[in-house]
């Protein structure tokens, strides 16, 4: 066994579970890394301003690439700036490998500065949270953590790195990475219970999950959807592209408020939830999402999910790659030929429905298309037709963002990223981690003015690694998803039309300085034309661009 630095070897370790990249924002406490770094060609670290843009950057490339990617952050303050992005990250199931740097464990009783018990701090947000106390002890440790972060249900760990461990020297078996294989088969006899509900089901509907995307099983569920004439939903609030956005029967997300959930359960007598979260809800409703007489089939990767909130009628554990196959092979060979002929049928009433539906939101955004200020689906819209088959777009549009799926060619899992966790500030850095993993396609990242600036240093970042990301900024001066929800309560705030804290129009955020300041080229934008050609050339171009667009900052409901 080679003596080696701690130091040394945690890079090595890294190397071995496939690391390329270490996100971080470094301190005293990280430096022995630092140094180890400094004769490392293989491992690029990529520096952020912030941790909770760091935080982003990385859950961008590890939704993106699906690997192992870690971070290093600094002491208590490092990590706790990184939390609420961390928390996002929890929620996609990011399999992201969090570390931090501790002072001396010797040190760490005189309660040195910056010092806090580090592994409490983020155990809340992650699948396991541990320290190093033993430098023998760190193959094993950062193995397991590896392993642990990419075994499904995905999601991210943290460890704690005390500084005489990373500067200490030992005899160190490396050891060597474990991977959990992920394609868990679903129980047979699970499967064809399932597949007996949606033979008898007349009127049936699917949701579709992130594990969709993240397993790769866009085509395992078109089978199945297809087979069965059944629309399929994206769950409420996904992050990847959980169907592919032109498919005939893709209706687009379900919504977020209750009442509207119920709506559209009630078009329909059975509910297949493949990974579909049921439910994340952001607003407490006196109405039940799910009606009394619908059946509800769930699948999905964590057992935490199934029937979490609502009993299902049967709960699969699996994963959708390999599960759904054995499900519509049971399905199809229980379909009587009236089944069949039933669910073609359904097949051609709902992809009708859906073109018919698709046809009226993109005739209403072009009806918009000349209005002045510029109307957000009228900019949704155009994006839309403007960018090229194979870009990625990162969506933190929040109140502008209503159709988004349909509007954007979305149609690989790869191709549409968006705020699942709900802490914004997410998307700028996170359309950065997304370009670094997916270099060749082209990145547009769309982003709320008020999100834009949780982590705007995060546009240093691109400029200095020459990462090129189109970012348009969609810009009300106002967080208007908040002024939206106030004014329907209809109390004093609507009454006196006044929202406290909501708005960002004195002074106006010069996006373009801002951009500009950080070595970001940046230019405004008053009609949806202008947003294009800025688009088009700057997708052209290849370097980073900050589009600032004005748009209508109205909230009432007309
Ligand atoms: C970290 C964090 N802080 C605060 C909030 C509360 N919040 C939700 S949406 C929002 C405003 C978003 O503004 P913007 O990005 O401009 O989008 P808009 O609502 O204007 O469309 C705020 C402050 C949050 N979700 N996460
Ligand atoms: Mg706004």
């Amino acid at each position: 066994m080679p003596v080696m630095s701690g130091k040394r070897a945690f890079l090595e370790l890294l190397k071995q579970e496939g690391v390329h990249i270490l996100f971080g924002n470094p301190g005293t406490t990280e430096l022995p890394l630092m140094d180890a770094l400094a004769v490392d060609n293989e491992l690029r670290y990529v520096l952020g301003l912030q941790e909770a843009a760091v935080m982003a950057m990385a859950d961008g490339y590890a939704q993106a690439s699906g690997r192992l990617t870690v971070v290093n952050l600094h002491v208590a303050p490092g990590l706790g700036n990184a939390m609420g992005m961390l928390y996002d990250a929890q929620k996609a199931g990011s399999p992201i490998l969090v570390t931090a740097g501790q002072h001396d464990q010797q040190f760490n009783v005189t309660e040195p500065i910056l010092w806090a018990d580090l592994p409490p701090i983020a155990r809340p947000f992650v699948k396991w949270s541990s320290e190093v106390r033993r430098l023998q002890d760190l193959p094993r440790i950062v193995h397991r953590a590896a392993k642990t972060a990419l075994a499904p249900p995905t999601g991210p760990v943290f460890l704690s790195l005390p500084g005489d461990i990373l500067q200490g020297e030992a005899d160190l078996d490396l050891m060597k990475p474990t991977r959990v294989a992920p394609h868990l088969r679903g129980d047979p006899a699970a499967i064809e219970a399932a597949a007996a509900l949606l033979a008898a089901a007349k009127h049936p509907m699917m949701l579709a999950g992130d594990i969709v995307a993240q397993s790769r099983a866009h085509a395992e569920l078109i089978e199945l959807a297809e087979l069965l004439g059944a629309p399929v939903y994206s769950e409420l609030v996904p992050s990847m592209a959980t169907f592919p956005a032109s498919h005939s029967l893709y209706r687009g997300t379900i919504g977020r408020v209750t009442p509207a959930i119920r709506e559209v359960f009630e078009q329909y007598d059975l509910v297949f939830s493949v990974g579909g979260d049921l439910f994340t809800l952001s607003l407490p409703s006196p109405v039940h999402p799910i009606p009394d007489d619908l059946q509800v089939i769930h699948l999905d990767v964590d057992p935490w999910e199934l029937g979490k909130n609502y009993p299902p009628a049967v709960a699969i554990l699996g994963d959708p790659k390999t599960t759904l196959p054995d499900l519509t092979a049971a399905l199809r060979s229980r379909m009587t030929a009236g089944a069949r002929a039933a669910a073609r049928e359904r097949l051609k009433g709902a992809s009708d429905a859906i073109l018919a539906e698709r046809e009226a939101l993109h005739a209403k955004a072009r009806a918009a298309a000349t209005n002045r200020p510029v109307e957000p689906l009228a900019l949704l819209h155009a994006i839309g037709a403007t960018l090229p088959k194979d870009a990625v777009v990162v969506d933190e549009t929040i109140s502008s963002g209503p159709g988004i799926r349909q509007l954007m060619r979305s149609d690989d899992p790869q191709s549409f990223f968006g705020l699942r966790g709900g802490g914004i500030g997410w998307g700028l850095p996170a359309a950065i981690g997304v370009k670094l993993a997916l270099p060749d396609r082209p990145v547009v990242a769309l982003i709320g003015d008020g999100s834009a600036m949780y982590t705007c240093q995060a546009l240093w970042t691109a400029a200095h690694n020459r990462i090129g990301v189109v970012f348009v900024i969609f810009n009300n001066r106002s967080y208007r998803i908040l002024k939206q929800r106030l004014h329907a309560q209809r109390g004093h705030a609507a009454q006196a039309d006044i929202y406290v804290g909501m708005e960002l129009v004195d002074p106006p955020i010069d996006f373009v300085g801002l951009a500009r300041s950080l070595g970001i080229t940046g230019e405004r934008a008053k009609t949806v034309h202008e947003a294009t050609d800025l688009l088009a050339a700057g997708l052209k171009d290849g370097t980073s661009l900050v589009i600032d667009v004005e748009l209508d900052r109205a909230f009432k409901p007309m």
